[in-house]
């Protein structure tokens, strides 16, 4: 018995491209939409024999290259759907076909769409299984009635910039479709039989591990989505810190203890970043604010650390202090004390004085003492 080809197709690209068209002219009929509970297309996985011992499975589901705006539910849930459809067709798929829209600008929406597949099949996936497949084939017929030596292959040969970054990523390996060949046709037979052509010139297949290996990119791309929310919660809680720092800092009663506290949630909410961060640089500016607070709480700790506590300021008694005379109770908060004020010229003075005429006299009493005792005048006798 001959054996029995089977190709698994997985159909990629921006909601509007013509993927459920595309997945209908290769199965050769209609395949109605399918939702989950959130209203999310899920995939769905169609068969069909197209000639005895030829069997295509259709893999085809929501957006997998919208981004932004046109993202359909979270980048998570999105994230769940892929792996779901993959496990339908056994993780083996044979092609990933990047859908796109001839007849169109390559905008910058474009180009972030297949950056996303790249980072959720992974960067080689369209280097080893994509291809491009372009829809809206009647619309290049129609705008190439007059040129008859224009092909396909050599209108994209003439294309630039990042939409010939696509066909170089993808190997160039590339077709036109048209789904509005009618069914049974043979347009279709004709362009279903390239696609499967070409697929058969890819050597390998897309197997789990490429999909796992492409694990970090998923991450990266749920980090990125989180960020702003990420970043929104930190400057909530570093709000509340600096509210702490400023009553701290205009407090006459400043402890380095209360200042140190604040510095071990900055800490260790500064560490949880980092390990979200794992690496990628994606959280470093949520990261570079907490240090900020983190550099005033250095500062504060030296202004703390230069006010000796335990003694009330000088001349007044401190809050909470106990009054000349009374025994300080055993509870009380230490206060920092208060600079001594510079002493005066007066003060200076005399104290250079006092200890000048002290020097004098030590010395006349001593020079006294010599001239008794080896005198001048003994010497002279
Ligand atoms: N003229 C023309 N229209 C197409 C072609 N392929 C898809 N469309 C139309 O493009 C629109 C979006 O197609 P659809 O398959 O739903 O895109 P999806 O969101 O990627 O699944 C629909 O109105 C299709 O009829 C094509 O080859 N030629
Ligand atoms: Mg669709």
């Amino acid at each position: 018995m001959d054996k029995v080809r089977r190709y698994n197709i997985l159909l990629v690209g921006r909601t509007g491209n013509g993927k459920s068209s595309t997945r209908n002219s290769i199965l050769d009929r209609k395949v109605a939409e399918v939702r989950d509970s959130s209203n999310l297309v899920v995939f769905t996985l169609e068969s069909a024999t197209l000639q005895p011992g030829v069997e295509v499975s259709v893999l085809e589901g929501p957006g997998i290259g919208d981004t932004g705006a046109d993202m359909a539910g979270s980048i998570e849930s999105n994230l769940k759907l892929v792996e779901e459809g993959l496990k339908l067709c056994g993780f083996r798929v044979d092609a990933i076909v990047v859908v796109l829209k001839y007849g169109v600008r390559f905008t910058k929406q474009e180009k972030e769409g297949v950056q996303r597949i790249q980072s959720i099949f992974g960067r080689n996936c369209l280097q080893k299984s994509g291809v491009v497949l372009m829809t809206h084939g009647d619309n290049f017929e129609m705008d190439t009635e007059d040129e008859d030596d224009m092909t396909f292959e050599k209108w994209c040969g003439e294309q630039s910039g990042d939409i010939q970054q696509v066909f170089e990523d993808c190997a160039w390996r590339l077709l036109l479709f048209n789904n509005r060949a009618k069914e049974k046709s043979e347009e279709r037979a004709q362009q279903r039989d390239r696609l499967l052509e070409i697929i058969d010139s890819i050597k390998g297949t897309y197997e789990k591990e490429d999909y796992t290996a492409a694990e970090p990119g998923r991450k990266l791309l749920v980090l990125i989505a989180q960020r702003e929310q990420i970043e929104k919660e930190t400057e909530k809680f570093l709000k509340g810190v600096n509210d702490n720092l400023d009553k701290l800092d205009a407090s006459s009663e400043l402890d380095v203890r209360d200042v140190e506290r604040e510095e071990t949630s900055v800490k260790s909410h500064l560490n949880e970043l980092n390990v979200k961060d794992n690496g990628t640089g994606v959280l470093n500016s949520v990261m570079d604010i907490a240090r900020i607070t983190l550099f005033r709480i250095q500062t504060l700790k030296r202004k703390a650390s230069l006010t000796p506590r335990g003694e009330p300021p000088r001349g007044e008694p401190h809050r909470g202090a106990p009054h000349r005379g009374e025994p300080p109770s055993g509870d009380e908060i230490p206060v920092a004390k208060k600079d001594k004020p510079p002493f005066g010229f007066l003060e200076f003075f005399a104290r250079w004085f006092n200890l000048k005429t002290g020097l004098i006299c030590v010395a006349g009493l001593g020079v006294g003492l010599l001239w008794r005792r080896y005198g001048v005048r003994k010497r002279l006798l």
